[in-house]
């Protein structure tokens, strides 16, 4: 069985041109003008692009007393309908628990996956099991570690054992990334807002001003360049945070971050709304910031200082965000976001020209495909790669609507807000799994992708100094003095 796709515009990273695509076992066989097959794909005043990859998902995870509603059955569905062929979730270890533990742990969880997957393994502890267990994580294709600086008490990891994770991975060629909040003060300023009676959800984001992250960002990058490892900063909010990570690009550090589509399009006010379940439900961590974050966090995907838009996706219902009525550090943490990250960055990065569509491709799946290390076999429309695809259509428009919406929970952080640019149809391997909003994907159809290390080296530009300098001249085999 073939399938084709026909008379749409292909839109990748580098090229907009005209061709059909020919799709047979899961892949992409043929790019080409004229094509046939069994089955035929209409892309008629369409783009035909890679699928998304989400880097940062958080199905049912156990968090803050409760599990994150959405698990990779509706998870992924939400992915689908909204454009996302892939996700990368992030296995959980309990402090005390081993790697491989908590990835089996994570492979059961995501049998029901309807799309591509893969993980992070997240360092929640640290002793002599983890330093060993990373090099099996590595060999099973999982090649990136997450670290959180924060959620003091429970999941965060102290300066010590950062580094010696950060040196772990530059030793296995694995990509380090961080949740960089400076736990501490976070831990610090909750404790006196409570102390002071401020107990909604406004509190949440006086608990963690733009400082605490840009501290964090700033140490997390000098930490890694003296471990000698790259640098991946998830949920990039503030220009804080941004400025760290192009300073550190500008010296020759290979160091990445990740907006998400929330921080891009809602700011805070949202928390100072008079309806505590509505304010409740946006609380993430870090928290949505006001319109000059923002600006600085579009200014970095247009200029490369910024290469990709994530989800964080981690949703919880009314009834699970109100275990923290009275006292905002109970509230869980997290919002939604599958379903809509390609149409609202599309709405408001493409339609108002502040982001190209060969942007929109890269930051949405090349950029992860490369950083992740599993380009070109994903985030690619080539001959070969799989045929995780969507077909754009840049006219479609709808109000996103919670009563509609794949995920599990009760309501959507983007209620109401009108887009214009959705998918006719999403292949995930060949599978057409959504066709204008009617969902025929298949529970269980997804499978793991390993991924390989990442190879390159981190080096100031300080360091290659040091070994491009002249040296100074032998004579007759003898070193010269004073090296
Ligand atoms: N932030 C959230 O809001 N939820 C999950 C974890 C995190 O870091
Ligand atoms: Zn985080
Ligand atoms: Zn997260
Ligand atoms: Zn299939």
């Amino acid at each position: 069985m073939t399938t084709v796709i026909k008379n749409g515009t292909i839109v990748t990273a580098d090229l907009t041109y005209k061709a059909d695509v020919l799709v047979e076992g899961g892949r992409i066989a043929k790019i080409g003008q004229g094509l046939s097959g069994d089955k035929v794909l209409d892309a008629t005043g369409c783009y035909v692009m890679p699928g998304g990859i989400d880097p940062h998902t958080h199905l049912e995870m156990p968090f803050m007393g409760t599990y994150s509603a959405d698990d990779f059955d509706s998870g992924t569905r939400a992915a689908l309908a909204g454009g996302t062929t892939m996700v990368i979730d992030f296995a959980l270890p309990s402090p005390g628990q081993g790697l491989l533990d908590a990835l089996a742990m994570w492979h059961n969880k995501s049998t029901r996956a309807h799309c591509d997957y893969s993980y992070h393994m997240a360092i929640t502890w640290w002793g002599e099991q983890v330093f060993d267990e990373m090099a099996e994580v590595v060999d099973r294709g999982i090649t990136s570690f997450k670290h959180f600086m924060a959620y003091k008490g429970a999941l965060m990891v102290n300066d010590d054992e950062l580094f010696a994770s950060f040196r772990r991975c530059a030793e296995l060629g694995a990509l380090p990334m961080v949740h960089a909040e400076n736990g501490d003060v976070v831990a610090e300023l909750s404790a006196r807002l409570l102390a002071e009676g401020n107990r909604g959800p406004e509190a949440h984001a006086y608990s963690r001003p733009p400082q605490v992250e840009g501290e964090a960002t700033n140490r997390a990058i000098m930490i890694a360049d003296m471990a000698g490892v790259p640098l991946y900063v998830v949920h990039t909010s503030c220009e804080e945070s941004h400025e760290a990570i192009r300073r550190a690009r500008m010296q020759g550090k290979r160091v990445y971050g990740e907006p998400l589509i929330q921080h891009l399009t809602l700011d805070e006010t949202a928390y100072f709304n008079a309806d505590w379940d509505h304010a409740a439900r946006r609380v993430m961590s870090p928290p949505f910031r006001n319109r000059q974050h923002q600006d600085s966090l579009w200014a970095g995907l247009s200029a490369g200082s910024l290469q990709v838009v994530a989800t964080d996706h981690c949703a919880f219902t009314t009834d699970q965000k109100r275990f923290g009525k009275g006292d905002f550090t109970k509230i869980p943490n997290g919002t939604g976001g599958l379903e809509d990250r390609l149409p609202m960055l599309w709405t408001h990065g493409v339609n108002t020209g502040r982001i190209t569509m060969n942007e929109f491709v890269a930051v949405t799946s090349t950029n992860v495909a490369k950083i992740m290390g599993m380009y070109p076999r994903k985030g690619a429309v080539l001959e070969g790669a799989d045929a995780d695809l969507v077909v754009w259509d840049p006219q479609a428009e709808k109000t996103i609507s919670a009563s509609r919406q794949q995920s599990a929970i009760d309501y959507n952080v983007f209620e109401g807000q009108k887009v214009k640019g959705l998918p006719r149809f999403t292949l995930t391997r060949g599978h057409v799994a959504v066709t204008e909003g009617a969902m025929s994907s298949k529970e269980g159809h997804g499978e793991f992708i390993a991924r390989a290390p990442n190879g390159p080296v981190n080096r100031a530009l300080s360091q290659w100094k040091e070994l491009t300098a002249p040296r100074p001249v032998e004579r007759s085999g003898i070193p010269a003095s004073g090296v």
